[in-house]
């Protein structure tokens, strides 16, 4: 039986891994985090780690919450808050290289459910500075396709008459800035650390929606004093494996229960707007700009875009994992094309946005043979990532009349895959906070497409699935889009994902909209249904 890593078994690690180069026990808690998942302990507990070494400034000690499950804390209790990160890639040889670092920033671990005021507490805590957030997309009980607060999501209706103990993020949050302010402590800045457009205005409007509910004066006190800025972070996570785990206890000589394993490269970009200061963390390469909305429309359409279409695409035809998808060639070519098409001319104009350089890292970032990425990772939860990766690269595109053949197929590819069965039969579960009402879409949609003429069937189906107004909003009222998605679901339909592939890149691209040819001609053939919505269109009875 291997010791534990702690704070007594760090002096004696081998001289290869590195750190936390401060002293821990003079740490204070400035940070209370919100999600205390894999990426956050790759990257901003990193950056931290890394800002007290570099500055002696030992104020930003974090408070790592998780919001449901006690895993984390479980596996961080008994090791004093340390965890190794890996970071891992291919040397030149091939060979997989990997490098040890033990960070030192978590502090604490808590877990939400099980007291939730402790964590408002902590919240409400004097030196508390940052709460930051990474509880992914679905955490923020919003409406994907709007941005709005899901009124109806029952633990923000719960929350609204829980100040004591909250289940959701926005309700600890509205609840803990309440103690804030009624105990005349200073503001804080909530980062949102997410894959989501605009997170900081995003998470703000959330908070103040939910603050409006409770209270005005607090509201605007939230709106006055305290920050969100906007922040796109950019490294890629994969789940730890058993295998890892065995790895990295070999290396380090004593036993991680829960290390974390990431890919080198790594960029954080951060609005520089903090209530009440923040870590210098740009010792670990952040980058501070006045608007980071440019770089995160970049990284969500030019990173998690193109990664969800080879998670799609890659499942469809058995892939297990990311690099396995990027491999097969017809998929290769078309994310490329995908991006270099569809997806990189909506990016024009952006100012130092490194647009090439992040065309060309793709593919070779999937590649890293160290890093097996499960496809069913990136997979998980599409109808919340559909909205900001995908869905606002179409609308630019339909905006300006420009060709959307590859992002039709890159989102018919999601309708398939929500089928939950692959090519060859083998069937696998779909994760998703809509699974139960996208099951019911499909469903509607099959018995739209038979009870309609069969020179419609198809139209009939895409203006089902894209009338479903969580995840498309208004786009399915836009016969070009429904046109586009009716022709690549024929053909993922019919003949499967590598000859759907194949057509798109024989083709070449049209000039002008109306490219969905044989589909267009069937919006022409089904009237009405070409026009704005139908009952059926619009989700009613779901
Ligand atoms: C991925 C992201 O799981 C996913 O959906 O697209 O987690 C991706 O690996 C990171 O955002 C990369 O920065």
């Amino acid at each position: 039986m291997l010791e534990r890593l702690n704070t007594e078994s760090l002096l004696r690690l081998p001289a290869d891994v590195e750190k936390p180069a401060y002293d821990r026990s003079r740490l204070t808690p400035g940070i209370v985090h919100l999600g205390l998942g894999a990426f956050h302990r790759a990257h901003q507990a990193l950056a931290t780690d890394l800002a007290m070494a570099a500055s002696q400034d030992l104020t930003w000690g974090i408070l790592g919450v998780s919001l449901r499950s006690p895993a984390t804390r479980d596996a961080l209790a008994p090791q004093d808050g340390l965890y190794t990160l890996a970071l891992r890639d291919s040397g030149p040889d091939g060979a997989a290289r990997e490098q040890l670092r033990v960070v030192g920033a978590v502090q604490r671990v808590m877990v939400a459910e099980e007291d939730p005021h402790a964590v408002l507490e902590r919240i409400a805590y004097p030196q508390t500075r940052i709460v930051s957030l990474t509880i992914t997309e679905k955490g923020y009980c919003h409406d994907p396709a709007t941005g709005h607060l899901r009124w109806d999501d029952p633990d923000i209706l719960h929350d609204l008459d829980n100040p004591i103990r909250p289940r959701s993020a926005i309700g600890l949050l509205v609840h803990g800035l309440a103690l804030r302010r009624e105990r005349g402590l200073p503001p804080v800045t909530l980062l949102s650390c997410d894959n989501l457009q605009a997170n900081g205005d995003t998470l703000r409007s959330l908070v103040l929606a939910f603050a409006l509910r409770l209270d005005v004066a607090l509201t605007s006190w939230i709106d006055t004093h305290c920050t969100f800025p906007n922040s796109m972070v950019d490294r890629i996570v994969p789940a730890t494996r058993d295998d890892d785990r065995a790895r990295i206890a070999q290396r380090l000589g004593v036993e991680d229960a829960w290390p974390v394993i990431g890919e080198p490269y790594m960029n954080w970009v951060v609005e520089d707007r903090f209530a009440a200061g923040r870590p210098a963390w740009e010792a670990a390469g952040a980058t501070f700009v006045a608007n980071a909305a440019p770089y995160e429309r970049l990284k969500l359409r030019m990173v998690n875009g193109p990664h969800s279409v080879l998670a799609y695409l890659g499942t469809l035809l058995g892939a297990a994992t990311m690099r396995e998808a990027a491999a097969v060639p017809a998929l290769r070519g078309f994310v490329d094309d995908l991006m270099r098409h569809e997806i990189a001319p909506t990016l024009k104009g952006i100012p130092d946005a490194g647009l090439e350089g992040y065309r060309q890292r793709f593919l070779a970032r999937v590649d890293n043979a160290a890093l097996p990425h499960p496809t069913r990772q990136v997979a998980m939860d599409g109808s919340q990532k559909l909205p900001p990766r995908l869905l606002a690269t179409i609308r630019d595109r339909l905006r300006g009349g420009d060709d959307i053949r590859r992002l039709a197929l890159a989102v018919a590819a999601w309708l398939h895959y929500l089928r939950g069965e692959d090519e060859h039969g083998a069937r696998y579960p779909i994760e998703d906070p809509l699974a139960a009402p996208l099951s019911r879409l499909l469903a509607r949609a099959d018995v739209a497409a038979r009870a309609a003429a069969p020179k419609q069937a198809v139209y009939r189906r895409a203006l089902v699935l894209a009338g479903y107004r969580p995840v498309f909003g208004d786009l399915g009222d836009k016969p070009v889009f429904v046109n586009a998605l009716a022709a690549q679901l024929e053909i993922l339909r019919e003949h499967g994902a590598l000859h759907a592939l194949e057509a798109v890149a024989r083709d070449p691209a049209p000039s002008g909209p109306a490219d969905a040819a044989p589909a267009a001609e069937m919006a022409a053939g089904a009237g009405a249904e070409a026009a704005p919505r139908s009952r059926e269109a619009a989700g009613v009875g779901m």
